[in-house]
């Protein structure tokens, strides 16, 4: 309640303090709408953002533990950039669907989502390859082309061992720029932006912590240094679409021969109904 004090203040002066400070509880109902309405803010204007939330410390063991097994079992083959990965290794499947991340990727991508692929992007200490800059979109047999990558650290992620790097807003007028294909083993993907080179000054980093994640859009521009510092940086990436896209394994084919890798994926339902006649692997939501 206002004092009579207060009341001839706010009538004198023209404003008041109040009487009371709300709860901690109302505080912290206050600070997460604040966060949630900032981070759809910055996801939209460009087109990445980091997540609100860190994994536990049992499940960044797990993740831990999935890509030790991973890489002893493998240990004879270039892991740096793994595609189709719980395909592969099905140990891999559950950590796209821990609810930390759903969560986060329903404010996003609404409530139908398809999680559609998965891969491994484990820069080696020294002499860890670069990821050339480029959108997702070039890669991904998708009608109407939209997708939310999920970017899981496993290490911490800092400036030195070659963090993901993006062009703030690149993606803001969804158009899939020009990319050269690579023919090179110095680096994890061989599609590469064609005109980079002038906008290259406005990158930013993104620097996690173990089991924190950044969400970014299918057409942002965005790539990664070579790792030549001391410190591996393993992290996995989680593709999420809205289950009124199409994906079209048939049409993969002519991606498939471009980019070098197969494109034939697991449909996993992770929430709501399939709205355009795609092949569910798995679904999710019974
Ligand atoms: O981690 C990287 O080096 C690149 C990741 C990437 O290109 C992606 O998530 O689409």
């Amino acid at each position: 309640m206002l004092s009579d004090n207060q009341i001839k203040t706010y009538k004198t002066e023209g404003l008041t303090k109040s009487s009371t400070c709300l709860s901690e509880d109302k505080i912290k109902e206050l600070n997460n709408a604040l966060e949630k309405y900032l981070e759809e803010k910055t996801y939209k204007t460009e087109g990445l953002t980091k997540s609100s939330t860190c994994l536990s410390e049992d499940k960044i063991k797990e993740l831990n533990n999935a890509l030790e097994k991973y890489l002893e079992e493998h240990k004879d083959e270039n892991t740096e950039f793994v595609s189709g990965l719980y395909e592969r290794d099905n140990d891999f499947l559950k950590f796209a669907m821990y609810p930390e991340i759903i969560s986060e990727v329903k404010q996003l991508v609404g409530e139908d989502i398809i999680l559609w692929g998965s891969s491994l992007f484990c820069k080696k200490e020294k002499n860890g390859k670069e990821t050339p800059w480029h959108q997702d979109g070039e890669y991904w047999p998708i009608k109407p082309l939209e997708s939310v990558t999920v970017w899981l650290s496993i290490d911490e992620v800092t400036e030195e061992n070659g963090p993901l790097q993006y062009i703030p807003g690149s993606h803001l007028d969804k158009k899939l720029a020009e990319h050269n294909t690579l023919n090179s083993t110095n680096v994890t993907l061989n599609q590469t932006l064609k005109n980079i080179d002038e906008i290259k000054d406005q990158a930013k980093s993104v620097i996690l912590k173990p089991g924190m994640f950044s969400m970014h859009d299918v057409y942002l521009f965005h790539g990664s240094r070579a790792n030549n510092s001391g410190k591996r940086r393993a992290g996995l990436t989680y593709r999420y679409m809205p289950a009124t896209s199409f994906y079209d394994h048939v049409g993969a084919k002519i991606i498939e021969d471009k980019i070098g890798y197969s494109l034939q994926r697991q449909l996993h339902l992770i929430s709501g109904v399939d709205k355009s006649s795609n092949k569910i692997y798995q679904d999710h939501t019974k």
